[in-house]
């Protein structure tokens, strides 16, 4: 399995997000991606290449144009306001509130976002566009044959909408990828997002539609950020019902009732026969990541790779979640391995 790495992730570096109350060093770091990418060497998986330049068109067919323009334009929005640190958000237009595009800055920050903890730096914009490229050019593979490939993305995606960005994503490169796929002969693609988070960015994409399918099993939005998705009774909407499927498990749960919501999810995945799997793989789920409460151990990542590579179809493996430093490295590596050892 080839992956796909650039080293342009350093170019996006946030200091600290809101955490527990206190401005706190960013948990999504690029020391993650790099020893990700050490450990995927080691492991021998296969080669690692550098990205192909795709432009913006396959971005600018999952997000807004103001959004792109925005993402574009914030940092430098930002620093002609003399304003030297990251660049965070205000305040958000809830309930009763008028979601009308501001003209400053900071207006524009609380307009494109949904929380306080995705700070944008100097080389964010550089950083997100060369993680969509990662996915792209993983997904570029699985046009040409190849049986899977991982893509080693940074900043993640799962959590970034048509036109927003938030928890720690910017552009939604599992949805790019998926997109893609569909824009180059698939005619289903579905996207498994094993994400501890709910996946909210990607469901709302592709709600309405029928031509992806995606499932998600996350912690109780009840208990857990994002908070406002994720629900098991969101299915979709108009032509897309019944093409999202929630499977929310609550703090604490065992590492076999999180295999029973897989093996639940990925029935649905074969019943469905896409053409392609893309896999959001955020390995956050680990018994001693920082911001979750789920319980996997490193072993059982083997698992998590070869019950998903049983459903012995091209598979686009998109790097989500994962803050336990010292072990993301091998709980990546065991899916990987597990995914191609079957
Ligand atoms: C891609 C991804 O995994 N994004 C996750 C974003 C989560 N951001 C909010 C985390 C809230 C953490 N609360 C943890 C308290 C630890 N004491
Ligand atoms: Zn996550």
């Amino acid at each position: 399995m080839f992956t796909i790495y650039s080293d342009d992730h350093h170019l996006h570096y946030g200091k600290s997000e809101l955490v527990d109350g206190e401005l706190k060093p960013c948990f999504e770091c690029p020391a993650r991606a790099d020893i990700i990418l050490d450990a995927v060497r080691s492991a021998k998986l296969g080669d690692v290449v550098m990205p192909d330049d795709f432009g913006l068109a396959p971005i600018q067919a999952v997000h807004s144009p103001n959004f792109v323009a925005f993402l574009e334009r914030a940092w430098d929005m930002w620093t002609a306001f003399g304003r030297s640190g990251d660049a965070l958000p205000l305040s958000w237009a809830i309930r009763g509130l008028r979601s009308i595009e501001p003209e400053t800055i900071d207006g524009k920050l609380s307009y494109f976002s949904f929380d306080a903890s995705t700070p944008i730096t100097a080389g964010t914009w550089t950083a997100a566009r060369s993680a969509v490229n990662v996915a792209l050019s993983g997904a570029e593979r699985l046009l040409q044959g190849d049986s899977s490939a991982f893509s080693l993305c940074r900043p993640p995606g799962h959590h970034a909408a048509s036109d927003y960005f938030g928890g720690y994503c910017f552009l939604n490169n599992a949805a790019i990828a998926a997109q893609y796929l569909l824009d180059h002969g698939a005619a289903r693609v579905a996207v498994l997002d094993v994400d501890y988070h709910h996946g909210n960015g990607t469901q709302s994409i592709f709600y309405e539609r029928d031509d992806v399918l995606f499932v998600s099993i996350h912690a109780d939005p009840l208990q857990e950020y994002p908070f406002f998705l994720g629900h098991a009774d969101e299915r979709g909407s108009g032509a897309g019902l019944g093409f999202t499927a929630n499977f929310p498990l609550r703090w604490h749960s065992s590492a076999k009732a999180w295999f029973a919501a897989l093996d639940s999810g990925l029935a649905l995945v074969s019943d469905y026969v896409p053409d392609y799997v893309v896999v959001s793989l955020g390995v956050d789920t680990y018994k001693d990541d920082p911001i979750s409460q789920f319980r996997l151990e490193t072993a059982d990542y083997l698992q998590v790779g070869s019950r998903i590579a049983s459903l012995g179809l091209p598979m686009l493996f998109v790097l989500e979640g994962g803050y336990a430093v010292a072990e993301v490295g091998k709980n990546v590596r065991n899916v990987l391995v597990g995914a191609t050892s079957g």
